[in-house]
């Protein structure tokens, strides 16, 4: 059975993050481990949140897994809070990392051209250096700006993601997977750059007519836990598109839906069922 670690904050109610990664990977077939970097009442799109930093937790834990001779065929990165924590995630790569495991940073930090409010351009720029070292990366379209100094736009061509990605590239990562690229009203989806094969991928479905806080996180985790069950970086980002496309799909026709996540519990069958398929 593979084993990943994943880093991310505990939102207690809002569907991202670790409540969403904990439960989506482990009904992958995949053992997960966590390190919750914060724990917040709720994700920060609410109008007010509690948070308790656990950065001072880091170092112990993963010092322990050390002498316990624990290690991980894939580490995944989400939300950070801070600096320090990104350097500590560097730390992490270079301690854990091994011949045949993945690093997989989502640089979850902004959506619709804003970052999100605990961050300014500074982090984003932080967080490029650790997209840098990892080997797969998973921005939107507004990180990936932020990250390499791109203008925003909410309108675009094939040319301009394409540049945004090689953009990307040139930062480190092998593989980089923008998220949420339309070229076409009612369409959007994926599209990927393999930097070492200097190759595109895109893939693009029905756009539904609300989006929600988290599917980046239910993406991202879809994505990694493909790839654990050996799927393609390609096939992973197909079915993490679909999946959470289905996710949304259900919050929309569900009368009771909540605004602040989606309904991916429900889509947990569909999931399972694509990958014994
Ligand atoms: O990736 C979404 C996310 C995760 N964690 C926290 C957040 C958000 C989005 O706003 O606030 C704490």
């Amino acid at each position: 059975m593979k084993r990943i670690v994943t880093v991310q904050d505990i939102s207690c109610v809002g569907k991202c993050s670790l409540t969403v990664a904990l439960p989506i990977i482990s009904a992958m077939g995949v053992e997960t481990a966590i390190i919750p970097t914060a724990v917040l009442s709720t994700h920060t799109m609410f109008s007010e949140f509690t948070c308790k930093d656990l950065t001072d937790q880091i170092t112990p834990i993963t010092e322990h897994w050390k002498r316990a001779g624990l290690g991980f065929d894939a580490i995944y990165t989400g939300y950070l809070g801070s600096f320090e924590q990104i350097d500590l995630m560097i730390k992490l790569f270079s301690d854990f990392k091994t011949e045949g495991s993945v690093t997989f940073v989502d640089p979850a930090m902004a959506d619709n051209g804003k970052l999100y409010p605990a961050f300014d351009e500074a982090f984003a720029k932080k967080m490029a250096s650790l997209c840098a070292v990892a080997d797969i990366i998973v921005p939107n379209i507004t990180e990936a700006c932020f990250m390499t100094g791109t203008e925003y736009r909410t309108e675009y061509d094939e040319a301009y993601v394409k540049a945004l990605l090689k953009k990307l590239a040139a930062l480190g990562a092998k593989i980089c997977i923008l998220t949420g690229v339309s070229f076409e009203e009612g369409k959007t989806g994926v599209m990927g750059y393999d930097s070492e094969k200097d190759e595109y991928f895109h893939y693009c479905h029905k756009k539904h007519s609300r989006s929600y806080h988290g599917t980046g996180d239910i993406f991202s985790s879809t994505c990694i836990g493909g790839i654990m069950n050996g799927l393609s970086w390609k096939d992973a980002s197909v079915l993490a598109a679909d999946y959470t496309a289905e996710c949304i799909r259900l919050t929309i026709e569900d009368p009771d839906g909540n605004d602040y996540g989606v309904n991916f519990e429900q889509a947990i069958p569909m999931l399972v069922e694509r990958l014994s398929k």
